[in-house]
């Protein structure tokens, strides 16, 4: 297991200092945040951030996210050259040793919640999702500001965003897919990166927008667009695991005993009821999943890749970018470590 923590870059108020005081932590999942959409990222830029991380003890071999342009997800004809610089990107990525690239396909907005501060009986706050909510929620209305958002679209934009990704159905969502990643998967083999494709989520359509890497059958279908260890998967647990119908113990083994589990996040959620769900503390008491059995499903298997924390609430009065404070993910930071350490003891690793 490489123990890795997410970090937002030099704004981000977890500092590095503070996060390589966590015990165990072996690299941190970052990204280039001031380079357009769409544009190369520059090898300084990248190099600068290498140097920043490395200079604090800590690995960066996994970047969250390079992300997919609109145009690469709704197949318009600019996507070639969306696709090209997303290559270049790649090619500055390897050159700094980056190993893990993780992405997402999800059309126009990424993780969604109904609410970013629902108090937990405990007094801690968390990150919380109630679908009538969801479905009482205007996209468009201008009102909205979540996290995970695109908040740089106009209303009109919005709305031509929301019709056109109507139009292009699931189908047509899956072959765009399975276009970038035909451009794709080849270049990141040759430069010895892993894809890794994170998960919807939640796992199930929202506002009329296709969604398709909600279960296992879809995870199955990405994995068989290219057959390569560099078309894999960042299975996200607090994502996929919403859905009761997916079992993560039984996901997370078969992904890694086929080796394509290239990206672990680990997060607990509390199921409350169809499709509502509170993010809590990531052991496994807390909420509506196995957390030793998940670890133990990947390690057993084969994976010994990088592993984060993913959300986490906030506590002892922090505050900061919601899901992202430092205490509760240093926590489950935490008891990852120590779920590994007992599993590689019962299994006769060390
Ligand atoms: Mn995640």
């Amino acid at each position: 297991m490489q123990l890795s923590f997410r970090w937002y870059g030099a704004d981000d108020l977890v500092t590095l200092e503070k996060i390589r005081q966590i015990p165990g932590m072996y690299g941190i999942v970052s990204a280039i945040y001031d380079v357009p959409l769409g544009e190369v990222w520059p090898s300084d830029k990248i190099e600068f951030l290498k140097g920043e991380v490395n200079r604090h003890g800590l690995a960066l071999e996994v970047i969250e996210s390079v992300p997919v342009h609109e145009e690469i997800k709704l197949g318009l004809p600019s996507r070639d050259q969306f696709i090209k610089n997303y290559q270049e990107t790649l090619k500055n990525l390897a050159m700094a040793g980056v190993k893990t690239v993780c992405y997402n396909f999800m059309p126009v907005f990424d993780w969604t919640r109904s609410t970013l501060t629902k108090r937990l009986e405990d007094r801690s706050l968390t990150l919380s999702y109630t679908h009538d909510d969801i479905l009482k929620m205007d996209p468009t209305s201008g009102e909205l500001d979540l996290p995970g958002w695109a908040t740089d679209y106009t209303t009109e934009k919005l709305k031509a965003l929301l019709q056109a990704y109507a139009e292009l159905n699931e189908d047509g969502l899956w072959e765009n897919l399975s276009y970038f990643l035909k451009e794709i998967v080849p270049v990141a083999e040759s430069l010895g990166i892993k894809m890794a494709i994170h998960p919807d989520d939640p796992p199930w359509s929202i506002f009329g927008l296709p969604r398709i890497v909600k279960n296992k059958e879809d995870l199955n279908r990405v994995i068989k667009i290219i057959d390569s260890p560099s078309n894999g998967l960042a299975i996200c647990t607090g994502s996929l695991g919403a859905d009761p119908n997916n079992d993560m113990v039984e996901i997370v083994g078969h992904f890694s005993s086929v080796n394509r589990l290239n990206f672990l996040h680990m997060r607990n959620v509390l199921i409350s009821g169809n499709r509502n769900f509170d993010e809590v503390a990531h052991p496994s008491k807390y909420g509506s999943l196995d957390m030793y059995a998940i670890m133990k499903a990947a390690i057993s298997n084969g994976f010994d890749g990088p592993i984060r924390p993913d959300h986490g609430r906030m506590i002892w009065g922090e505050t900061g970018k919601p899901g992202y404070g430092l205490f509760d993910r240093a926590l489950g930071a935490t008891y990852l470590y120590g779920l590994n350490e007992a599993i590689q003891k019962e299994l006769g690793n060390r």
